[in-house]
């Protein structure tokens, strides 16, 4: 029998990267999408070498590209079983009355518009076979919302959204629709959102144990080994000294 395909998003680091590796460990080949072609391309070394790899470089942002890449892949990778939106970032962290309209933007054409770009191109062919899994990365942000979080919140908020709705109208396809919702996540997250800035990055993941990336591949892991009439629809996660997305308890 041949491997089972899954794409993830956002796959040249974080959580990202860690549900490819994740899932090509249990058998799927996988298509990994990011900016980054040489993290794309050292990814393969990481991989077992029993699977099959498709690297795609491509920012989500690209309406065009998104679906002009996604529409052609090779005969083999067609058949997407697991799509995993994982691409996102938060860009800057700033009362919503001095916050920067470019951050703006790539938050919301990213985390939402860039979901759904990649989303329309792969659920076409789920909806013909009739089968498939969806996994979005939400957020402890899109069930909450916290001081400075405003527009970030309002996109995983929205990721949330889209989600349930997706759920209702693949219902009648027998889609699989899930969402995971972390709390913090030591990967390149914060270095993203406070533009390179080390100190206040590292500051976020001090005082407590964080999770990491392979804690939310391990559930994606979970959630797709489950059988045919089973979904874990909605996944909330944190860091067991998190309690809610402000409330963290920390010994510094
Ligand atoms: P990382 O910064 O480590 O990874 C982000 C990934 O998204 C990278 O692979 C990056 O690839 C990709 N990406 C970002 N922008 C684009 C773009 N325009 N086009 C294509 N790919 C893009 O962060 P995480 O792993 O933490 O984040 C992954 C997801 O998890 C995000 O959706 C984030 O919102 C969510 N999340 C993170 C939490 C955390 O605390 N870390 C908690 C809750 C949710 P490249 O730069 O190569 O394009
Ligand atoms: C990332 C986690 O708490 O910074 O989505 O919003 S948080």
């Amino acid at each position: 029998m041949k491997n089972k395909i899954a794409l993830v998003t956002g796959a040249t680091s974080g959580i990202g990267k860690a549900c490819a590796i994740t899932l090509a460990k249990i058998g799927y080949n996988i298509i990994a999408t990011g900016r980054r072609g040489d993290r794309l391309k050292e990814l393969a070394s990481e991989l077992p070498s029993n699977v099959d790899y498709l690297p795609l470089v491509f920012d989500v942002r690209d309406r065009e590209k998104v679906l002009d890449i996604l529409g052609a892949l090779p005969e083999a990778w067609k058949e997407i079983d697991v799509l995993i939106n994982n691409a996102g970032n938060a860009h800057g962290m700033d009362p919503i009355q001095n916050g920067s309209l470019d951050d703006w933007d790539a938050m919301m054409d990213i985390n939402v518009k860039g979901l759904l770009y990649v989303s329309k191109a792969v659920m076409a062919g789920m909806c013909d076979r009739k089968s498939g899994t969806i996994i979005n990365i939400g957020s402890i942000a899109g069930k909450e919302v916290y001081p400075n979080g405003n527009v970030y919140c309002g996109s995983k908020h929205a990721v949330d959204a889209i989600t349930q709705g997706m759920r209702i109208d693949m219902n009648p396809f027998g889609i699989k629709v899930m969402a995971i919702h972390p709390g913090l996540v030591e990967t390149e997250f914060s270095m993203v959102r406070f533009k390179g800035d080390e100190k206040r990055s590292e500051s976020v993941y001090q005082g407590f144990e964080p999770l990491l990336g392979q804690d939310i591949a391990d559930i994606v892991e979970f959630a797709v080994t489950r059988p045919p009439h089973v979904v874990l629809a909605d996944i909330v996660v944190l860091p067991t000294a998190q309690a809610t997305a402000t409330i963290v308890k920390k010994n510094l």
